[in-house]
C-alpha cells in the first residue's frame, strides 16, 4: 500500500510498511471512536431550556465503566503495537545477517562518500572505489555498511529501504541491508546538520549482478591506476567520482 507512494526495495521494506499499516488503523480506528462520542455527547446533552444539568462525581459504577473498559483495551492494543514494533525493531536494528560486502559510508557537511570494496571484496586495498554523492549495491546481495560522521551528528536515510540510522562522530555504526528491486532510489540525511542539511541528497543506484559487475570493473580499474600514481606505498585508495570516472 505504502509502496504505491515510496518504492519498497529492501528485505524488510515491506515489514516496516505492515508495521505502519496497523499502527494506523488502530490509532485511526481509536481516533473516530472517540470524536463520534465526543461530539455525539455534546449533541445529545447540550444546553436546553428549563432542564438543570446533572452533577457527575465521577465515582458512580455504571458511570466508571466509560472510563475502564476503553482504557483496559488501549492498554491491550499497546501491547499489541509493541510486540510487533519490537519485532521489527530487532530484525532490522538486533541482528546481522553474515554478510557478502561490506561498505563505508561517511557523512559529513554536506555530502556522503561512499567505499565499496572493489573486485576482491576486501576493504582497504588498492581498488576500493570511492564515490560521491553516488552509491552502487548489487540487488540481492547482503551488504553491511560501516557508518561514520566526520563532524556533526547526520542520519543515514533510505526511503526505499525504509531504513534509517543516525551516524555520530566517533562512532562508526554497523547496520545491514539487502535489496530486491533494481532501481534508482534517495539517500537523505534525515538529521538537520547545518545550513546545507537539504541540500545532502545522495543516489543509491541497485544494480543486477551483471551491471554491477561492470560498474566494478571500470571503476577498480581507474581506482588503482590513480593510486598506483598518486601512493607509491600503496597508500590510501585514490578517489573515483562517479560522476567523472564514469565516462
Ligand atoms: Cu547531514
Amino acid at each position: 500500500m505504502l509502496d504505491r507512494l515510496v518504492a519498497s526495495a529492501s528485505t524488510y521494506s515491506g515489514d516496516v510498511d505492515q508495521l505502519v499499516l496497523l499502527v494506523t488503523l488502530i490509532v485511526g480506528a481509536w481516533f473516530i471512536a472517540a470524536e463520534v462520542m465526543f461530539f455525539w455527547l455534546i449533541f445529545r446533552f447540550r444546553a436546553k431550556p428549563g432542564v438543570r444539568a446533572q452533577y457527575i462525581t465521577g465515582k458512580e459504577k455504571n458511570l466508571k465503566q466509560w472510563i475502564n473498559v476503553p482504557h483496559t483495551l488501549i492498554l491491550v492494543f499497546d501491547i499489541v503495537i509493541i510486540a510487533a514494533a519490537v519485532r521489527v525493531g530487532v530484525m532490522v536494528k538486533q541482528t546481522l545477517p553474515p554478510a557478502d560486502r561490506t561498505v563505508k559510508v561517511m557523512s559529513q557537511q554536506w555530502a556522503w562518500t561512499f567505499t565499496d570494496p572493489g573486485p576482491d571484496n576486501q576493504l582497504g586495498t588498492a581498488d576500493d572505489i570511492r564515490t560521491t554523492d553516488e552509491m552502487h549495491v548489487e540487488v540481492g546481495k547482503m551488504y553491511h555498511f560501516l557508518l561514520e560522521s566526520k563532524d556533526v551528528v547526520h542520519s543515514f536515510f533510505v526511503p526505499a529501504f525504509r531504513m534509517k540510522q543516525d551516524a555520530d562522530p566517533g562512532r562508526i555504526y554497523t547496520g545491514w541491508f539487502k535489496a530486491t528491486k533494481t532501481g534508482r532510489y534517495d539517500i537523505l540525511c534525515a538529521e538537520i546538520c547545518g545550513i546545507g542539511h537539504g541540500e545532502m541528497g545522495a543516489t543509491l543506484v541497485v544494480e543486477s549482478p551483471a551491471d554491477h559487475a561492470a560498474w566494478l570493473q571500470q571503476h577498480a580499474a581507474d581506482a588503482t591506476t590513480a593510486s598506483t600514481e598518486s601512493a607509491p606505498a600503496g597508500g590510501a585508495p585514490a578517489e573515483s567520482t562517479s560522476a567523472s570516472a564514469g565516462k
